[in-house]
Protein backbone atom coordinates (compact mmCIF):
# COMPACT_ATOMS: atom_id res chain seq x y z
CA UNK A 1 0.00 0.00 0.00
CA UNK A 2 2.51 2.51 0.75
CA UNK A 3 6.15 0.66 -0.64
CA UNK A 4 7.08 0.67 -4.02
CA UNK A 5 7.38 -2.68 -4.96
CA UNK A 6 9.63 -5.06 -3.57
CA UNK A 7 12.56 -3.15 -1.89
CA UNK A 8 14.11 -2.91 1.36
CA UNK A 9 16.68 -0.71 2.64
CA UNK A 10 19.04 -1.76 5.50
CA UNK A 11 20.42 0.52 8.07
CA UNK A 12 22.85 -1.02 9.97
CA UNK A 13 23.76 1.12 13.11
CA UNK A 14 26.56 -0.25 15.16
CA UNK A 15 25.85 1.74 18.35
CA UNK A 16 25.26 2.10 22.05
CA UNK A 17 25.89 5.24 23.24
CA UNK A 18 22.47 5.37 24.33
CA UNK A 19 23.35 2.62 27.42
CA UNK A 20 26.60 1.80 29.71
CA UNK A 21 27.22 -1.81 28.04
CA UNK A 22 29.60 -2.10 25.05
CA UNK A 23 28.73 -4.77 22.83
CA UNK A 24 25.02 -4.09 21.48
CA UNK A 25 26.93 -1.55 18.73
CA UNK A 26 28.16 -5.31 17.20
CA UNK A 27 24.71 -6.55 16.98
CA UNK A 28 24.16 -5.50 13.39
CA UNK A 29 27.33 -6.84 12.11
CA UNK A 30 26.69 -10.20 13.69
CA UNK A 31 22.85 -10.09 12.26
CA UNK A 32 24.48 -9.06 8.49
CA UNK A 33 27.32 -11.83 8.76
CA UNK A 34 24.68 -14.26 9.65
CA UNK A 35 23.00 -13.83 6.34
CA UNK A 36 20.41 -11.47 6.84
CA UNK A 37 20.59 -10.09 3.30
CA UNK A 38 20.44 -13.33 1.45
CA UNK A 39 17.55 -14.70 3.29
CA UNK A 40 15.39 -11.48 2.40
CA UNK A 41 16.49 -11.84 -1.21
CA UNK A 42 15.50 -15.43 -0.88
CA UNK A 43 12.08 -14.18 0.14
CA UNK A 44 11.71 -12.02 -2.81
CA UNK A 45 12.72 -8.73 -1.86
CA UNK A 46 15.58 -6.53 -3.37
CA UNK A 47 18.12 -5.53 -1.41
CA UNK A 48 19.88 -2.05 -0.82
CA UNK A 49 22.44 -2.07 1.79
CA UNK A 50 25.67 0.17 1.33
CA UNK A 51 27.55 -1.15 4.91
CA UNK A 52 27.18 -0.44 8.18
CA UNK A 53 26.83 3.56 9.10
CA UNK A 54 30.06 5.34 10.72
CA UNK A 55 28.58 6.64 13.62
CA UNK A 56 31.39 6.51 15.88
CA UNK A 57 32.64 9.70 14.00
CA UNK A 58 29.84 11.63 15.50
CA UNK A 59 31.26 11.31 19.24
CA UNK A 60 31.75 14.45 20.59
CA UNK A 61 35.46 14.79 22.00
CA UNK A 62 33.39 16.48 24.98
CA UNK A 63 29.87 15.35 26.03
CA UNK A 64 28.98 15.88 30.00
CA UNK A 65 25.99 15.13 31.39
CA UNK A 66 23.07 17.04 30.52
CA UNK A 67 21.15 16.99 34.12
CA UNK A 68 21.06 13.00 34.38
CA UNK A 69 21.20 12.04 30.70
CA UNK A 70 24.33 10.66 29.39
CA UNK A 71 26.07 11.23 26.38
CA UNK A 72 23.24 13.54 25.33
CA UNK A 73 24.97 15.11 22.33
CA UNK A 74 26.48 11.47 20.55
CA UNK A 75 23.32 10.10 21.05
CA UNK A 76 21.52 13.45 19.56
CA UNK A 77 24.02 13.96 16.60
CA UNK A 78 23.79 9.73 15.77
CA UNK A 79 19.69 9.99 15.89
CA UNK A 80 19.61 12.97 13.34
CA UNK A 81 22.32 11.32 10.85
CA UNK A 82 19.56 8.11 11.62
CA UNK A 83 16.48 9.83 10.96
CA UNK A 84 17.63 11.19 7.52
CA UNK A 85 18.54 7.96 6.09
CA UNK A 86 15.23 6.30 7.31
CA UNK A 87 13.65 9.31 5.77
CA UNK A 88 15.08 8.93 2.51
CA UNK A 89 14.60 5.07 2.05
CA UNK A 90 10.83 5.42 3.60
CA UNK A 91 10.42 8.61 0.71
CA UNK A 92 11.64 6.52 -1.76
CA UNK A 93 8.75 4.31 -0.81
CA UNK A 94 11.63 1.28 0.43
CA UNK A 95 10.51 -0.58 3.85
CA UNK A 96 13.17 0.90 5.88
CA UNK A 97 14.91 -1.69 8.07
CA UNK A 98 17.05 -0.61 11.02
CA UNK A 99 19.33 -2.82 12.51
CA UNK A 100 20.32 -1.65 16.22
CA UNK A 101 22.50 -0.95 18.79
CA UNK A 102 20.70 0.24 21.44
CA UNK A 103 16.78 1.68 21.40
CA UNK A 104 17.54 5.28 21.80
CA UNK A 105 18.20 4.93 18.18
CA UNK A 106 14.49 4.90 17.56
CA UNK A 107 14.51 8.75 17.85
CA UNK A 108 16.28 9.08 14.38
CA UNK A 109 14.11 5.73 12.94
CA UNK A 110 10.56 6.74 13.88
CA UNK A 111 11.05 10.37 13.42
CA UNK A 112 12.24 9.63 10.09
CA UNK A 113 8.99 7.34 9.28
CA UNK A 114 7.21 9.99 10.59
CA UNK A 115 8.83 12.91 7.90
CA UNK A 116 7.22 10.96 5.54
CA UNK A 117 3.82 9.48 7.04
CA UNK A 118 3.03 11.85 9.81
CA UNK A 119 -0.23 9.67 10.38
CA UNK A 120 1.71 6.37 11.00
CA UNK A 121 1.57 4.04 13.67
CA UNK A 122 4.21 3.22 16.04
CA UNK A 123 4.08 -0.42 17.73
CA UNK A 124 6.82 -1.05 20.25
CA UNK A 125 7.58 -4.50 20.91
CA UNK A 126 9.39 -4.33 24.43
CA UNK A 127 10.01 -5.34 28.00
CA UNK A 128 9.95 -1.75 28.58
CA UNK A 129 7.74 1.30 27.78
CA UNK A 130 11.47 3.54 26.97
CA UNK A 131 8.60 6.58 28.03
CA UNK A 132 11.33 8.20 30.52
CA UNK A 133 11.61 11.70 30.28
CA UNK A 134 14.73 13.78 31.37
CA UNK A 135 13.19 14.43 34.24
CA UNK A 136 12.24 10.85 35.39
CA UNK A 137 14.76 8.75 34.28
CA UNK A 138 17.11 7.46 37.28
CA UNK A 139 19.97 5.60 34.96
CA UNK A 140 19.96 8.57 32.78
CA UNK A 141 20.43 6.06 29.65
CA UNK A 142 19.08 7.18 26.94
CA UNK A 143 17.83 4.22 25.86
CA UNK A 144 15.19 4.37 28.27
CA UNK A 145 14.04 7.60 26.98
CA UNK A 146 13.09 7.74 23.04
CA UNK A 147 9.66 7.71 23.00
CA UNK A 148 8.88 10.64 25.45
CA UNK A 149 11.24 12.84 23.11
CA UNK A 150 8.45 11.56 19.93
CA UNK A 151 5.67 12.72 22.46
CA UNK A 152 7.55 16.02 22.60
CA UNK A 153 7.40 15.47 26.55
CA UNK A 154 10.85 15.70 27.07
CA UNK A 155 11.39 19.63 27.57
CA UNK A 156 14.04 21.06 26.00
CA UNK A 157 17.37 19.40 26.01
CA UNK A 158 20.59 21.57 24.61
CA UNK A 159 21.31 19.46 20.87
CA UNK A 160 18.01 18.00 20.48
CA UNK A 161 16.19 20.95 18.86
CA UNK A 162 16.11 19.13 15.43
CA UNK A 163 13.95 15.94 16.68
CA UNK A 164 10.26 17.81 16.15
CA UNK A 165 7.26 16.06 18.62
CA UNK A 166 5.99 13.89 15.89
CA UNK A 167 4.14 11.36 17.48
CA UNK A 168 0.51 11.53 19.18
CA UNK A 169 0.08 9.32 22.49
CA UNK A 170 -3.21 7.53 19.83
CA UNK A 171 -0.47 6.88 17.56
CA UNK A 172 1.26 4.30 19.58
CA UNK A 173 0.66 0.93 21.21
CA UNK A 174 2.79 -0.96 23.21
CA UNK A 175 3.33 -4.68 23.36
CA UNK A 176 4.79 -6.80 25.63
CA UNK A 177 5.96 -4.62 29.14
CA UNK A 178 6.70 -6.06 31.65
CA UNK A 179 9.57 -3.77 33.47
CA UNK A 180 8.26 -0.55 33.88
CA UNK A 181 8.98 2.53 35.89
CA UNK A 182 6.53 3.95 38.19
CA UNK A 183 6.64 7.45 36.75
CA UNK A 184 6.45 5.34 33.43
CA UNK A 185 3.21 4.24 34.45
CA UNK A 186 2.24 7.44 35.31
CA UNK A 187 3.31 9.10 31.86
CA UNK A 188 1.34 6.31 30.20
CA UNK A 189 -2.14 6.64 32.21
CA UNK A 190 -1.47 10.50 32.30
CA UNK A 191 -1.54 10.35 28.34
CA UNK A 192 -3.88 7.71 27.55
CA UNK A 193 -1.44 5.68 25.75
CA UNK A 194 -2.55 2.12 25.12
CA UNK A 195 -0.47 -0.89 26.24
CA UNK A 196 -0.82 -4.74 25.62
CA UNK A 197 1.71 -5.89 29.11
CA UNK A 198 2.51 -9.85 29.57
CA UNK A 199 -0.61 -9.79 31.44
CA UNK A 200 -2.69 -8.56 28.79
CA UNK A 201 -0.50 -11.47 26.33
CA UNK A 202 -1.34 -13.99 28.69
CA UNK A 203 -5.34 -13.02 29.44
CA UNK A 204 -6.29 -12.55 25.57
CA UNK A 205 -4.01 -14.90 23.49
CA UNK A 206 -1.30 -12.88 21.12
CA UNK A 207 -3.79 -13.74 18.34
CA UNK A 208 -6.33 -11.30 19.90
CA UNK A 209 -4.09 -8.65 21.49
CA UNK A 210 -2.96 -8.11 17.41
CA UNK A 211 -6.39 -7.43 16.52
CA UNK A 212 -6.68 -4.94 19.62
CA UNK A 213 -3.43 -3.17 19.00
CA UNK A 214 -3.93 -2.14 15.46
CA UNK A 215 -7.57 -1.20 15.98
CA UNK A 216 -6.01 1.37 17.73
CA UNK A 217 -3.64 2.52 15.91
CA UNK A 218 -4.40 0.94 12.46
CA UNK A 219 -8.44 0.50 12.38
CA UNK A 220 -9.25 0.42 9.19
CA UNK A 221 -5.96 -1.36 8.09
CA UNK A 222 -4.63 1.36 5.68
CA UNK A 223 -2.20 3.60 8.20
CA UNK A 224 1.09 2.81 7.97
CA UNK A 225 2.91 1.56 10.25
CA UNK A 226 6.44 1.72 11.56
CA UNK A 227 7.21 -1.36 14.26
CA UNK A 228 10.15 -1.16 16.54
CA UNK A 229 11.17 -4.61 18.30
CA UNK A 230 13.47 -4.50 21.10
CA UNK A 231 14.19 -7.72 21.67
CA UNK A 232 14.15 -8.07 25.21
CA UNK A 233 10.21 -7.86 24.73
CA UNK A 234 11.02 -11.82 23.83
CA UNK A 235 11.75 -13.84 26.68
CA UNK A 236 15.32 -14.35 27.85
CA UNK A 237 14.74 -17.93 27.00
CA UNK A 238 14.22 -17.41 23.05
CA UNK A 239 16.57 -14.02 23.08
CA UNK A 240 19.02 -14.24 25.67
CA UNK A 241 22.06 -11.85 24.46
CA UNK A 242 20.73 -8.97 25.50
CA UNK A 243 21.53 -6.24 27.85
CA UNK A 244 18.67 -6.08 30.34
CA UNK A 245 16.82 -9.57 29.85
CA UNK A 246 13.81 -9.63 31.93
CA UNK A 247 11.61 -13.19 33.03
CA UNK A 248 8.06 -13.68 31.85
CA UNK A 249 8.33 -12.53 28.15
CA UNK A 250 6.55 -13.20 24.50
CA UNK A 251 7.64 -16.62 23.48
CA UNK A 252 9.34 -17.18 20.58
CA UNK A 253 5.68 -17.71 18.30
CA UNK A 254 4.25 -14.83 20.13
CA UNK A 255 7.34 -12.34 19.19
CA UNK A 256 6.91 -14.06 15.12
CA UNK A 257 2.89 -13.76 15.35
CA UNK A 258 3.36 -9.76 16.03
CA UNK A 259 5.29 -9.32 13.17
CA UNK A 260 3.21 -11.81 11.00
CA UNK A 261 -0.12 -10.29 11.89
CA UNK A 262 2.07 -6.61 11.29
CA UNK A 263 3.25 -8.25 7.48
CA UNK A 264 -0.26 -9.26 6.83
CA UNK A 265 -2.11 -5.68 7.27
CA UNK A 266 0.51 -4.54 3.83
CA UNK A 267 0.91 -1.45 5.95
CA UNK A 268 4.45 -1.40 7.30
CA UNK A 269 7.24 0.86 6.16
CA UNK A 270 9.75 0.42 8.34
CA UNK A 271 10.69 -2.15 11.31
CA UNK A 272 13.64 -1.65 13.99
CA UNK A 273 15.57 -4.56 15.67
CA UNK A 274 17.30 -3.54 18.63
CA UNK A 275 19.25 -4.60 21.45
CA UNK A 276 21.05 -7.51 19.89
CA UNK A 277 24.17 -7.85 22.21
CA UNK A 278 26.44 -10.23 20.39
CA UNK A 279 28.60 -10.30 23.50
CA UNK A 280 26.50 -10.80 26.03
CA UNK A 281 26.37 -14.93 27.16
CA UNK A 282 27.84 -17.91 25.76
CA UNK A 283 27.80 -18.56 21.96
CA UNK A 284 24.81 -20.74 21.54
CA UNK A 285 23.10 -18.19 22.90
CA UNK A 286 24.82 -15.34 20.56
CA UNK A 287 23.50 -17.35 17.66
CA UNK A 288 20.01 -17.90 19.45
CA UNK A 289 19.83 -14.33 19.50
CA UNK A 290 20.94 -12.99 15.80
CA UNK A 291 18.91 -15.94 14.68
CA UNK A 292 15.84 -15.12 15.96
CA UNK A 293 16.64 -11.22 15.46
CA UNK A 294 16.80 -12.78 11.45
CA UNK A 295 13.54 -14.48 11.53
CA UNK A 296 11.54 -11.81 13.36
CA UNK A 297 12.89 -9.36 9.93
CA UNK A 298 12.22 -12.45 7.70
CA UNK A 299 8.44 -12.63 9.33
CA UNK A 300 7.81 -8.57 8.83
CA UNK A 301 9.04 -9.22 5.38
CA UNK A 302 6.37 -11.80 4.42
CA UNK A 303 7.68 -15.73 5.46
CA UNK A 304 4.75 -17.56 5.98
CA UNK A 305 4.28 -20.86 7.52
CA UNK A 306 2.67 -22.48 4.88
C1 LIG B 1 14.84 1.76 32.62
C2 LIG B 1 15.62 3.05 32.35
C3 LIG B 1 15.66 -0.06 29.31
C4 LIG B 1 16.08 -1.28 27.62
C5 LIG B 1 16.51 -1.02 29.68
C6 LIG B 1 15.27 0.66 31.66
C7 LIG B 1 15.11 1.00 30.20
N1 LIG B 1 13.42 2.00 32.51
N2 LIG B 1 15.41 -0.22 28.00
N3 LIG B 1 16.75 -1.78 28.59
N4 LIG B 1 16.09 -1.78 26.37
O1 LIG B 1 16.84 3.02 32.51
O2 LIG B 1 15.02 4.05 32.01
MN1 LIG C 1 13.72 -0.73 24.30
MN1 LIG D 1 0.73 9.33 4.84
MN1 LIG E 1 13.82 -3.13 26.44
Amino acid sequence: KYLKGQTVGVIGCPFSGGQPRGGVDLGPLRIIEYGLLDQLVDLGWSVEFDGHRKLDKLRPTYDPDIGKLKQPRFVSKVCREVSKTVESYVRKGQLALTLGGDHSLAMGTVSGTFAVHPDAALIWVDAHADINTPDTTVSGNIHGCPVSFLLGIAGKIEGFSWLKPCLKPEQLVYIGLRDVDPPEKKILRQYGIKAFSMHEVDKYGIGKVMEMALDHVCPGRDTPIHLSFDVDGLDPTVAPSTGTPVRGGLTFREGHYICEAISETGCLVAVDIMEVNPTLQDEVSIEETVTVGCSLIRSCLGETLL
